[in-house]
């Protein structure tokens, strides 16, 4: 089974050869899956992590439902979440969502349930509303098995 030191040796060798293709790459700051806690009127915002989705876990498994009322649960997953962020109130709004170059997926599971998202954003997936304070895991997954994509995961106040 593949697992996040391959992930992340692979991320790291993408941005090895990047760097040598584009000689002006920015320093990337956002810590490589990253945990985050917030309260309300965090800063700065948004918080960004970054990470390498995908896996060989279909996402119902994950949530044991097909669907949620966020989205359905497409694509696949590593078996353990790729990020926990630590909501320490309540959120009226707070604002997920995934930047990568191909077709990704999101999971999160946290109080009162699990939600999932395909494509909020062209193909990028985000999961908007009111939140729960509590402890979240986050799964980033690719929509193809075993398709393994660099991503930045940004949480955000801002409507
Ligand atoms: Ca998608």
């Amino acid at each position: 089974m593949l697992n996040k030191t391959f992930k992340l040796s692979f991320l790291l060798v993408t941005v090895a050869v990047t760097s040598v293709i584009n000689t002006h790459v920015r320093a990337q700051e956002a810590p490589i899956f990253g945990d985050v806690t917030i309260g309300q009127k965090f800063g700065p915002d948004p918080v960004t992590v970054r990470g390498m989705s995908g896996g060989d876990v279909a996402g119902r498994r994950i949530t044991n439902s097909p669907d949620t009322p966020t989205g359905p649960c497409a694509g696949f997953f590593d078996e353990k979440p790729d990020h926990t962020i630590e909501l320490k109130n309540r959120f009226e709004y707070l604002k997920l969502r995934v930047e990568s170059p191909a077709d990704t997926t999101l999971i999160v599971k946290g109080p009162g349930g699990a939600w999932c998202n395909d494509d909020l954003d062209g193909k990028n997936p985000g999961i908007v509303g009111a939140w729960l304070p509590g402890t979240y895991n986050v799964w980033i997954g690719s929509y193809r098995k075993n398709s393994y994509i660099p991503y930045t995961l940004q949480i955000t106040e801002t409507k």
